[in-house]
Protein backbone atom coordinates (compact mmCIF):
# COMPACT_ATOMS: atom_id res chain seq x y z
CA UNK A 1 0.00 0.00 0.00
CA UNK A 2 2.55 2.65 1.10
CA UNK A 3 6.10 0.90 1.81
CA UNK A 4 8.06 2.22 -0.94
CA UNK A 5 8.27 5.61 -1.92
CA UNK A 6 10.10 6.23 -5.10
CA UNK A 7 11.93 9.62 -5.03
CA UNK A 8 13.35 10.50 -7.96
CA UNK A 9 15.29 7.09 -8.23
CA UNK A 10 15.89 6.32 -4.46
CA UNK A 11 13.94 4.71 -1.95
CA UNK A 12 11.86 6.08 0.91
CA UNK A 13 10.94 3.09 2.41
CA UNK A 14 7.46 3.50 4.75
CA UNK A 15 7.05 0.26 5.65
CA UNK A 16 8.84 1.36 8.69
CA UNK A 17 8.38 4.87 10.57
CA UNK A 18 11.52 6.70 9.44
CA UNK A 19 12.69 10.35 10.42
CA UNK A 20 13.41 13.29 7.77
CA UNK A 21 16.63 15.12 9.49
CA UNK A 22 15.84 19.16 9.20
CA UNK A 23 18.36 20.97 7.07
CA UNK A 24 17.49 24.39 7.25
CA UNK A 25 19.89 26.97 4.59
CA UNK A 26 17.79 29.85 6.12
CA UNK A 27 19.22 33.04 7.78
CA UNK A 28 15.68 33.47 10.31
CA UNK A 29 14.89 29.78 10.66
CA UNK A 30 13.14 29.97 14.24
CA UNK A 31 15.15 27.21 15.58
CA UNK A 32 18.68 27.01 13.93
CA UNK A 33 18.51 29.85 11.76
CA UNK A 34 21.96 31.30 10.28
CA UNK A 35 23.85 28.29 11.36
CA UNK A 36 23.32 26.33 8.11
CA UNK A 37 24.53 28.74 5.71
CA UNK A 38 26.93 27.54 3.44
CA UNK A 39 27.07 24.85 0.93
CA UNK A 40 30.14 23.19 2.80
CA UNK A 41 28.38 23.32 5.96
CA UNK A 42 25.20 21.87 4.91
CA UNK A 43 27.40 19.03 3.66
CA UNK A 44 28.44 18.68 6.69
CA UNK A 45 25.42 18.60 8.58
CA UNK A 46 23.23 16.28 6.32
CA UNK A 47 26.34 13.41 6.56
CA UNK A 48 25.95 14.16 10.00
CA UNK A 49 22.46 13.28 10.16
CA UNK A 50 22.58 10.60 6.92
CA UNK A 51 24.72 8.77 9.36
CA UNK A 52 22.63 9.45 12.41
CA UNK A 53 19.81 7.15 10.17
CA UNK A 54 17.86 9.85 8.62
CA UNK A 55 15.92 8.22 6.02
CA UNK A 56 15.84 11.46 3.77
CA UNK A 57 16.69 15.22 4.11
CA UNK A 58 14.50 17.59 3.91
CA UNK A 59 16.26 21.05 2.28
CA UNK A 60 14.18 24.35 3.14
CA UNK A 61 15.49 27.87 1.70
CA UNK A 62 12.35 30.42 3.32
CA UNK A 63 11.31 30.59 6.98
CA UNK A 64 7.29 29.22 7.54
CA UNK A 65 7.93 30.30 11.48
CA UNK A 66 4.84 32.58 12.34
CA UNK A 67 5.38 36.10 11.17
CA UNK A 68 7.09 35.43 8.80
CA UNK A 69 7.21 37.15 5.53
CA UNK A 70 8.32 34.88 2.29
CA UNK A 71 11.06 35.80 0.06
CA UNK A 72 11.61 36.11 -3.83
CA UNK A 73 12.22 33.10 -6.11
CA UNK A 74 14.83 34.10 -7.02
CA UNK A 75 16.58 34.34 -3.30
CA UNK A 76 15.16 31.08 -2.42
CA UNK A 77 16.38 29.00 -5.70
CA UNK A 78 19.90 31.29 -4.46
CA UNK A 79 19.77 29.38 -0.83
CA UNK A 80 17.99 26.07 -1.96
CA UNK A 81 20.05 24.81 -5.70
CA UNK A 82 23.90 24.77 -4.47
CA UNK A 83 23.12 22.77 -0.98
CA UNK A 84 21.15 20.34 -3.06
CA UNK A 85 23.48 19.50 -5.83
CA UNK A 86 26.19 19.39 -3.00
CA UNK A 87 25.04 17.02 -1.17
CA UNK A 88 22.99 15.11 -3.59
CA UNK A 89 26.41 13.28 -4.82
CA UNK A 90 27.64 12.81 -1.50
CA UNK A 91 24.50 10.78 0.36
CA UNK A 92 22.45 8.01 -0.65
CA UNK A 93 19.23 9.05 0.91
CA UNK A 94 16.42 10.84 -0.93
CA UNK A 95 16.84 14.89 -0.62
CA UNK A 96 13.33 16.60 0.49
CA UNK A 97 12.93 20.05 -0.81
CA UNK A 98 10.67 21.98 1.99
CA UNK A 99 9.40 24.72 -0.77
CA UNK A 100 5.80 25.89 -1.99
CA UNK A 101 7.00 28.11 -5.15
CA UNK A 102 5.96 25.98 -8.18
CA UNK A 103 9.15 27.49 -9.97
CA UNK A 104 11.58 26.00 -7.05
CA UNK A 105 10.13 22.67 -6.75
CA UNK A 106 11.08 22.01 -10.97
CA UNK A 107 14.54 23.68 -10.28
CA UNK A 108 15.34 21.73 -7.05
CA UNK A 109 14.11 18.42 -8.90
CA UNK A 110 16.76 19.32 -12.06
CA UNK A 111 19.25 19.96 -9.05
CA UNK A 112 18.60 16.07 -6.94
CA UNK A 113 15.73 16.46 -4.97
CA UNK A 114 13.86 13.48 -4.46
CA UNK A 115 10.68 14.81 -2.75
CA UNK A 116 8.27 17.85 -2.60
CA UNK A 117 7.80 19.22 0.73
CA UNK A 118 4.73 21.96 0.46
CA UNK A 119 3.20 23.65 3.19
CA UNK A 120 1.13 25.09 0.96
CA UNK A 121 -0.07 21.39 0.09
CA UNK A 122 0.28 22.72 -4.16
CA UNK A 123 -2.42 25.48 -3.44
CA UNK A 124 -0.12 28.15 -5.32
CA UNK A 125 -0.76 28.88 -8.39
CA UNK A 126 0.87 26.63 -11.05
CA UNK A 127 2.00 24.40 -8.07
CA UNK A 128 -0.27 20.84 -9.10
CA UNK A 129 1.13 21.20 -12.75
CA UNK A 130 4.99 21.96 -11.58
CA UNK A 131 5.05 18.85 -8.95
CA UNK A 132 3.21 16.48 -11.16
CA UNK A 133 5.70 17.27 -14.50
CA UNK A 134 8.96 16.57 -11.65
CA UNK A 135 7.17 13.24 -11.21
CA UNK A 136 8.19 13.15 -7.35
CA UNK A 137 5.86 12.25 -4.68
CA UNK A 138 4.40 15.37 -2.47
CA UNK A 139 3.98 16.05 1.18
CA UNK A 140 0.58 17.97 1.51
CA UNK A 141 0.73 19.61 4.93
CA UNK A 142 -2.21 21.51 6.45
CA UNK A 143 -2.02 25.30 7.67
CA UNK A 144 -4.74 27.25 8.35
CA UNK A 145 -3.97 31.11 7.28
CA UNK A 146 -0.54 32.19 6.12
CA UNK A 147 2.63 32.51 7.79
CA UNK A 148 2.29 35.79 8.38
CA UNK A 149 -0.68 35.54 10.62
CA UNK A 150 -1.50 32.35 11.07
CA UNK A 151 -0.58 31.95 14.67
CA UNK A 152 -3.18 35.45 15.54
CA UNK A 153 -6.58 33.74 16.21
CA UNK A 154 -6.71 30.03 15.00
CA UNK A 155 -10.05 28.71 15.22
CA UNK A 156 -11.57 25.19 14.49
CA UNK A 157 -14.88 23.91 15.38
CA UNK A 158 -13.50 20.24 14.84
CA UNK A 159 -9.76 20.33 14.82
CA UNK A 160 -9.30 16.40 13.73
CA UNK A 161 -12.37 16.75 11.49
CA UNK A 162 -11.00 20.00 9.29
CA UNK A 163 -7.46 19.03 8.66
CA UNK A 164 -8.71 15.90 7.41
CA UNK A 165 -10.97 17.01 5.27
CA UNK A 166 -9.11 20.03 3.75
CA UNK A 167 -6.20 16.75 3.41
CA UNK A 168 -8.52 14.64 1.56
CA UNK A 169 -9.21 18.11 -0.48
CA UNK A 170 -5.80 18.61 -1.49
CA UNK A 171 -5.41 14.36 -2.40
CA UNK A 172 -8.56 14.97 -4.90
CA UNK A 173 -6.74 18.02 -6.77
CA UNK A 174 -3.50 16.07 -6.84
CA UNK A 175 -5.18 12.99 -8.37
CA UNK A 176 -7.31 15.53 -10.41
CA UNK A 177 -3.66 17.02 -12.07
CA UNK A 178 -2.33 13.70 -12.56
CA UNK A 179 -0.24 13.19 -8.84
CA UNK A 180 -1.09 9.41 -8.28
CA UNK A 181 -2.15 8.97 -4.43
CA UNK A 182 0.71 6.42 -4.15
CA UNK A 183 2.67 9.81 -4.23
CA UNK A 184 1.44 11.33 -1.49
CA UNK A 185 2.50 12.06 2.03
CA UNK A 186 -0.19 13.62 4.33
CA UNK A 187 0.66 16.13 7.09
CA UNK A 188 -1.41 17.95 9.77
CA UNK A 189 1.02 20.78 9.96
CA UNK A 190 1.79 20.86 13.84
CA UNK A 191 1.95 24.75 14.63
CA UNK A 192 0.90 26.22 11.51
CA UNK A 193 -2.52 27.65 12.40
CA UNK A 194 -3.10 25.85 15.54
CA UNK A 195 -2.95 26.67 18.87
CA UNK A 196 -2.16 24.25 21.83
CA UNK A 197 -5.19 22.44 22.40
CA UNK A 198 -5.23 22.09 18.40
CA UNK A 199 -1.89 20.45 18.07
CA UNK A 200 -2.94 18.28 21.49
CA UNK A 201 -6.22 16.98 19.69
CA UNK A 202 -4.47 16.67 16.49
CA UNK A 203 -1.36 14.73 17.96
CA UNK A 204 -3.95 12.66 19.52
CA UNK A 205 -5.99 11.93 16.92
CA UNK A 206 -3.47 11.46 13.75
CA UNK A 207 -4.43 7.86 14.04
CA UNK A 208 -7.72 9.24 11.95
CA UNK A 209 -5.17 10.64 9.80
CA UNK A 210 -3.44 7.92 9.08
CA UNK A 211 -6.68 5.73 8.29
CA UNK A 212 -6.67 6.60 4.48
CA UNK A 213 -4.01 4.16 3.54
CA UNK A 214 -1.49 7.29 2.91
CA UNK A 215 1.52 7.74 4.67
CA UNK A 216 1.65 10.38 7.36
CA UNK A 217 4.22 12.68 8.41
CA UNK A 218 4.50 14.58 12.00
CA UNK A 219 6.54 17.74 12.31
CA UNK A 220 6.70 18.58 16.32
CA UNK A 221 10.55 18.84 16.49
CA UNK A 222 11.75 21.81 18.91
CA UNK A 223 7.80 23.71 18.13
CA UNK A 224 6.78 26.05 20.01
CA UNK A 225 3.84 23.71 21.31
CA UNK A 226 6.63 21.38 22.99
CA UNK A 227 7.99 24.98 24.47
CA UNK A 228 4.93 26.26 26.23
CA UNK A 229 3.95 22.78 27.71
CA UNK A 230 6.58 21.95 29.08
CA UNK A 231 8.00 25.99 29.74
CA UNK A 232 11.75 24.84 27.28
CA UNK A 233 13.49 27.34 25.65
CA UNK A 234 14.53 26.05 22.67
CA UNK A 235 18.24 24.51 23.18
CA UNK A 236 15.74 22.68 25.95
CA UNK A 237 12.89 21.32 23.53
CA UNK A 238 14.93 18.02 22.74
CA UNK A 239 13.49 15.04 25.53
CA UNK A 240 9.82 17.20 24.84
CA UNK A 241 10.47 16.51 20.83
CA UNK A 242 11.64 13.15 21.12
CA UNK A 243 8.35 12.07 23.19
CA UNK A 244 6.56 13.79 20.85
CA UNK A 245 7.65 12.02 17.71
CA UNK A 246 7.30 9.07 19.80
CA UNK A 247 3.40 9.40 19.97
CA UNK A 248 2.76 10.18 16.81
CA UNK A 249 4.66 7.35 15.66
CA UNK A 250 2.24 5.75 17.86
CA UNK A 251 -0.27 6.80 16.63
CA UNK A 252 0.68 5.80 13.08
CA UNK A 253 3.00 8.36 12.00
CA UNK A 254 5.69 6.61 9.10
CA UNK A 255 8.17 9.98 8.98
CA UNK A 256 8.97 12.33 11.79
CA UNK A 257 10.56 15.37 10.78
CA UNK A 258 13.29 16.18 12.96
CA UNK A 259 16.70 18.22 13.56
CA UNK A 260 18.11 15.94 16.47
CA UNK A 261 17.93 12.64 14.25
CA UNK A 262 19.70 10.10 16.54
CA UNK A 263 17.85 10.69 19.12
CA UNK A 264 14.49 10.39 17.41
CA UNK A 265 15.69 7.59 15.57
CA UNK A 266 15.57 5.47 18.71
CA UNK A 267 12.70 6.80 19.58
CA UNK A 268 11.08 5.73 16.74
CA UNK A 269 12.63 2.11 16.43
CA UNK A 270 11.60 1.64 19.52
CA UNK A 271 7.91 2.90 19.03
CA UNK A 272 8.75 0.38 15.49
CA UNK A 273 9.85 -3.16 17.89
CA UNK A 274 6.55 -2.80 20.65
CA UNK A 275 3.98 -2.26 17.61
CA UNK A 276 5.27 -3.85 14.26
CA UNK A 277 5.19 -7.57 13.50
CA UNK A 278 7.56 -9.67 14.90
CA UNK A 279 7.13 -8.26 18.42
CA UNK A 280 5.50 -10.76 20.91
CA UNK A 281 3.20 -8.63 21.82
CA UNK A 282 2.19 -6.58 18.84
CA UNK A 283 -1.01 -8.02 18.91
CA UNK A 284 -1.65 -6.92 21.90
CA UNK A 285 -0.37 -3.11 21.56
CA UNK A 286 -2.50 -0.63 20.22
CA UNK A 287 0.37 1.16 18.02
CA UNK A 288 0.04 -1.41 15.42
CA UNK A 289 -1.49 -1.51 12.11
C1 LIG B 1 7.00 21.47 8.95
C2 LIG B 1 7.48 21.53 7.64
C3 LIG B 1 6.08 20.42 9.28
C4 LIG B 1 6.26 19.67 7.01
C5 LIG B 1 8.29 23.15 8.79
C6 LIG B 1 9.92 23.92 11.63
C7 LIG B 1 9.03 24.84 10.89
N1 LIG B 1 7.13 20.64 6.67
N2 LIG B 1 8.29 22.60 7.56
N3 LIG B 1 5.75 19.56 8.27
N4 LIG B 1 7.54 22.47 9.66
N5 LIG B 1 5.88 18.79 6.08
O1 LIG B 1 10.93 23.46 11.12
O2 LIG B 1 9.62 23.67 12.81
O3 LIG B 1 5.58 20.29 10.40
S1 LIG B 1 9.18 24.60 9.13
Amino acid sequence: MMPLLDCGGRVLDLSRPQVMGVLNVTPDSFSDGGVFMGADTALERALAMESEGAAVIDVGGESTRPGSQGISVEEELRRVIPVLEAIRSETSVPLSVDTSKPEVMVEAARAGAGLINDVMALRRPGALEAARDTGLPVCLMHMQGTPASMQDNPRYRDVVGEVEGFLLERVAAAESAGIPRERLVLDPGFGFGKTDPHNAALLAGLRRLASHGLPVLAGLSRKSLVGRVLGRELPERLAGSVAAAALATWNGARLLRAHDVRETVDAVRLMEYVTMEGCPVAETAQGGR
